[in-house]
Formats: structure tokens, sequence, C-alpha cells
């Protein structure tokens, strides 16, 4: 597929997919929403994309949320609609069996703050802004924003920003554990490269395992959970990188994953 919104680069395993819409603050349109959605499918497809980045063009926004201009006009109907179906290209990413890291370079509004959440790490650059503004255009977050910002930072938090619209700056979204990790925003993108290279050097079984688990145990019941978390203990002892990463321990050498 071309890409007119997106860019898709593959380096070295790691997919960096950069939302390319500057002149609107990289605001997500629909046809935006479409391209990422294709980009996930392919990465997710893909054999040698072992892990995912989205960031954003230039270095004033990550994301300034969903395109505004799609908004007058819309019917019920239609707004639901818009909705589900980003809703489901977020969820294509948090629940895709590969990492996703958000390295937020900027404005994170709206849509925007909640693709960050759909990642499964956030860092951010120094100057990136976090918020949720949606009451103040009469609407309320409709790709995530009301379930994942609770589940993030507990829901007295998500609902001062739901409510108010207040954009916090990246400093405070670290305080209360909206994002991983604050670096220089010359340094942001590096960083997230690193953290993807070392969880890339485990055994990708149980990358893939730790989040499925996490991803799916958080809406379980605890106990159903520990028994979700159990399975997949027992799955993973019939790897070979499970013989692999254990002997290498024993043995005192780096292991050498093979991923079966
Ligand atoms: N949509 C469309 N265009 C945008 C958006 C946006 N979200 N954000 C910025 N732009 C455009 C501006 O209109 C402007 O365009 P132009 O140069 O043609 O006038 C350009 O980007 C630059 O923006 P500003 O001049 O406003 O830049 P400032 O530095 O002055 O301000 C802000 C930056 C504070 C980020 C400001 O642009 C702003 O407040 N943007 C809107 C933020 C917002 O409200 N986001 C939430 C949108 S709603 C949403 O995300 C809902 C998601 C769920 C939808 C579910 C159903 C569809």
């Amino acid at each position: 597929m071309d890409y007119e919104n997106i860019l898709l680069n593959i380096e070295d395993g790691i997919a960096i997919v950069t939302i390319n819409r500057p002149k609107a603050l990289n605001a997500l349109n629909a046809a935006t929403m479409n391209e990422l959605k294709a980009a996930f499918t392919r990465i997710q497809e893909d054999p040698n994309v072992k892990c995912a980045i989205i960031t954003g063009s230039g270095e004033k926004a990550f994301i300034a949320g969903a395109d505004i201009n799609q908004f007058p006009g819309m019917n019920a109907v239609m707004g639901a609609e818009f909705a589900l179906h980003g809703q489901d290209v977020l969820n294509q990413i948090q629940f895709g069996s590969k990492l996703v890291v958000a390295a937020v370079n900027g404005f994170a509004l709206g849509g925007g703050c909640e693709t960050a959440m759909a990642c499964h790490v956030r860092f951010a650059a120094d100057n990136a802004k976090f918020g949720q503004p949606e009451v103040s255009l009469g609407i309320i977050p409709g790709y995530g924003g009301t379930q994942r910002l609770a589940r993030l930072v507990g829901a007295g938090r998500a609902l001062e920003l739901c409510l108010t619209g207040d954009v916090i700056k990246a400093e405070e979204a670290h305080r209360i554990g909206l994002v991983n990790k604050v670096y220089p925003q010359a340094e942001l993108l590096d960083k997230a490269k690193e953290f993807c290279q070392k969880v890339m050097s485990k055994g990708p079984k149980a990358t893939e395992f730790v989040l499925y688990c996490v991803n799916r145990g958080m809406e379980m019941n605890l106990y159903d959970a520990l028994r979700l978390e159990a399975q997949h203990f027992g799955i993973v002892c019939a790897t070979e990188d499970m013989q692999e990463g254990t002997n290498a321990f024993l043995e005192k050498r780096p292991a050498k994953f093979s991923g079966k």
C-alpha cells in the first residue's frame, strides 16, 4: 500500500510509523486511520518486524487529536461508526503480539493521547503535552480515552483530565504514570529504539506472552488472570528458547534465542 499520511520505515527489525501531516499537527483524519490500520496489519504479519515505534512528524506534535474538520455535520450513526473504527485500529495496536512504543514528540491531545495510550510503553520528549480536550469541543473521548486513561492513571485523575480538558506537561504525565520516561527531544527516538533493541534481545515467545498476559489479564479477575499466566508459563516451557535461556544462564554464556 502507498501511504500519503504516514511514513513506514523498517530498520533492524523495528518498524517506525510516523504520522505525517505536520501542517495539521498530525491530526488523524479517516485516511490516516486507514493507513495506520494497514501499517499495523503489515507489521503484525511481517516476520522481519519484531516491534514498532509510533511518532509524529516535526518537533511540535505527536498527534493533535482527531481531525476536527470531520465533526461538523456528523450524525449519531456516523459518530458511533467513527469511534468504533478508531477503537478497532487502536485495539489492533494494543492487542497485537508485537511490542509498540509511543515516542511522543509534542502535543498528544484527544485521539493523540488515546493513540499513545494504546501503545505498550510511552516515552515523551520534554516538550510533550498530553490531554483529553474533547469536552471543550462539546464531545467526549471516542478512541478509548475514558477507558485507557482511567486504567493507566486511576479514575480520579482520568476524570479530572477528561472533565476539564486540561493539558499537562510531560513531567506531570510522568508523575501520574501516564508516561514511562521523559527525554530531551533530540534523544527521544534513539531512546525508543534502544528500548526496542533491549526487548528484542530477550526470548521472543516470552515477550509475546508477557504482552498477552498483561494486556488480557488486566481485563480479568485476579484468579482467572493468574490461571492465564500459569497456562502461558506452561506453554513457554515447551519452547527451545526456554532450554536455551536457562542453559545459557547455567553455563555462564549469553543466550542465543531462535524464537522457537
Ligand atoms: N484537527 C484539525 N486541524 C488541527 C488540529 C485538529 N485536531 N489541531 C491542529 N490543527 C491545525 C490547525 O487548525 C492549524 O491549521 P491552519 O494552519 O490551517 O490554521 C494547524 O493545525 C496549526 O495549529 P494551531 O495554529 O492551532 O497551532 P497552535 O500552536 O496555536 O496550537 C494546539 C496548537 C494547542 C494543539 C491547537 O492546534 C489545538 O488546540 N488543536 C486541537 C486539539 C484538540 O482539540 N484535539 C482533540 C480533537 S477531538 C478528538 O481527538 C476526538 C478523538 C475521538 C474521536 C472519535 C470519533 C471520530
